[in-house]
């Protein structure tokens, strides 16, 4: 359902036209408001009169997560504390947390691309929505809950974990959407059948998962085990929360509510735009935001944009699924290169293991001379004549060659040569390191 045609269907030029406005608005706001900018901009050589048209967005500097570190924890803010009426806040990448504070207009904007976001997703007021992401700091919850409560829909609150309660009352209540990271959605398919119970013959009939990548086939095993229809939802702390876009019925992309949220796709590595189609981190600037509007925030999240006309009839340009931070690439030899990259190789072959390592010699962060992967084979190929050692070898270098646009040296070894972590897995290190890295177990 099209909750906001006006908006969501706007055609494209009319559409700019409010972009300009709003972002012409804006940049004049954050230039007096707030010195954090004013200091950027005048370090650019660029005043807010320089923006003339949408293009002229590129003239204007971007914002970092390292910026909010250094001005954490209200430096970033264009409103007084007092006009402030809640703060939600995210983990860092480097330490402090990144601090998001919402006035009263920003609640109310947010409820509604988020009931916007729910509608797309094919929920109605009819819908009994289970919601069971954190509440808290975290903007999942509270972003989901109220954009229910905004559509008219039934909420049940229960936040993330309670596993078998969550099951309980999924059952008793007749709960029809499931809200959760994709990743818990397995949980409680599993935890379900644990207790007996197939969630199949519930009520359940639609899940709305995001906050962490996922990929189409995880999507189709999900629709399969919980007999449900998967919607992928995008969202960031320091833009807004969830709610930055959406995919609706059709799910090839996700619709990103552009009458607030102005984005571009840049080259990670030069910083310079990319035109619609070509993959690149994503960068946002708020078009309405009170309390903490951001320009040009560079994600590092790696998309691309499709403004193809879409069946649904929403004009507003739609992302691809993420497919990898722009923290993790690499360049080697010009061409960048992305673990993830790798990572889907190795799922789509035969006989390895997804355990991989990328040993590279390198002269400064960015720059990889030489790229070696290092992967783990199975148990049984690993026992297996030589002879199929070297096809699954050939096998590899040449799918590696398609998908990364550069030759890399494949390097099988035995099992569990690569140490196993808990948390996040390192994947990257240079040739020098190697030996005392930890990563590898001989
Ligand atoms: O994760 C907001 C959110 C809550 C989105 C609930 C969707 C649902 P942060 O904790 O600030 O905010 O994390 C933002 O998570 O930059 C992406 O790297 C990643 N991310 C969010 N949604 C997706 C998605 C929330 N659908 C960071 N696919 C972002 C892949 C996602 N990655």
């Amino acid at each position: 359902m099209i909750r906001d045609p006006e908006h969501e269907k706007m055609p494209r030029k009319q559409l700019e036209e409010l972009q300009l406005k709003r972002l012409q608005a804006k940049v004049k706001e954050v230039y007096e408001k707030v010195p954090f900018y004013r200091r950027a901009f005048k370090e650019k050589g660029v005043t807010p009169d320089d923006i003339k048209t949408l293009a002229d967005l590129k003239k204007l500097p971007f914002t970092s997560k390292l910026d909010f570190r250094d001005n954490y924890p209200y430096g970033l803010m264009a409103v007084p504390l007092e006009k402030v009426v809640r703060i939600h806040s995210s983990s860092g990448t480097t330490g402090k947390p990144i601090v998001a504070p919402y006035t009263a207009a920003d609640v109310d904007m947010w409820a509604e691309v988020m009931a916007r976001s729910l509608a797309s997703a094919g929920m109605t007021k009819h819908d009994v929505m289970q919601n069971a992401y954190g509440y808290g700091l975290f903007t999942g919850g509270l972003g989901f809950h109220y954009g229910c409560e905004r559509l008219g829909a039934t909420v049940i609150p229960t936040g993330a974990g309670n596993t078998k309660r969550q099951i309980i009352l999924l059952q008793d209540l007749g709960t029809t959407v499931i809200t959760c990271t994709p990743t818990y959605a397995f949980i409680l398919n599993e935890t379900a059948k644990e207790m007996g119970v197939d969630l199949r013959e519930t009520k359940l009939r639609l899940g709305i998962c995001g906050a962490e990548p996922w990929s189409e086939q995880m999507r189709k095993d999900m629709e399969e085990k919980l007999h449900i229809s998967a919607i992928n939802i995008y969202g960031l702390t320091e833009v807004i929360g969830p709610g930055v876009s959406v995919e609706c019925e059709h799910k090839n992309g996700m619709h990103i509510w552009e009458d607030h949220f102005l984005v571009e796709i840049i080259d990670p590595g030069t910083g310079e735009p990319l035109p619609y189609g070509k993959e690149g981190e994503l960068v946002i600037t708020t078009l309405t935001k009170e309390a903490q509007p951001v320009i040009r925030f560079r994600t590092r999240d790696i998309t691309n944009l499709s403004v193809e006309p879409c069946k649904c009839g929403r004009t507003m340009v739609k992302m691809a699924r993420i497919t990898g931070r722009s923290d993790d690439m690499l360049v080697v030899r010009g061409v960048n290169v992305f673990p993830s990259q790798i990572e889907s190789v190795l799922l789509e072959v035969e006989g390895v293991e997804p355990h991989y390592l990328i040993v590279i010699d390198r002269r400064d962060v960015f720059s990889a001379e030489d790229l070696e992967i290092w992967i783990e084979v199975s148990e049984e190929v690993f026992s297996d004549e030589m002879q199929k050692m070297e096809r699954l070898e050939k096998k590899l270098r040449a799918e590696m060659d398609s998908v990364l646009g550069i030759s890399a040296r494949i390097k099988l070894v035995e099992p569990r040569t690569i140490v196993r972590t808990e948390g996040k897995a390192k994947r990257v290190v240079d040739r020098k390191e190697l030996p005392n890295s930890g990563l590898i177990t001989k």
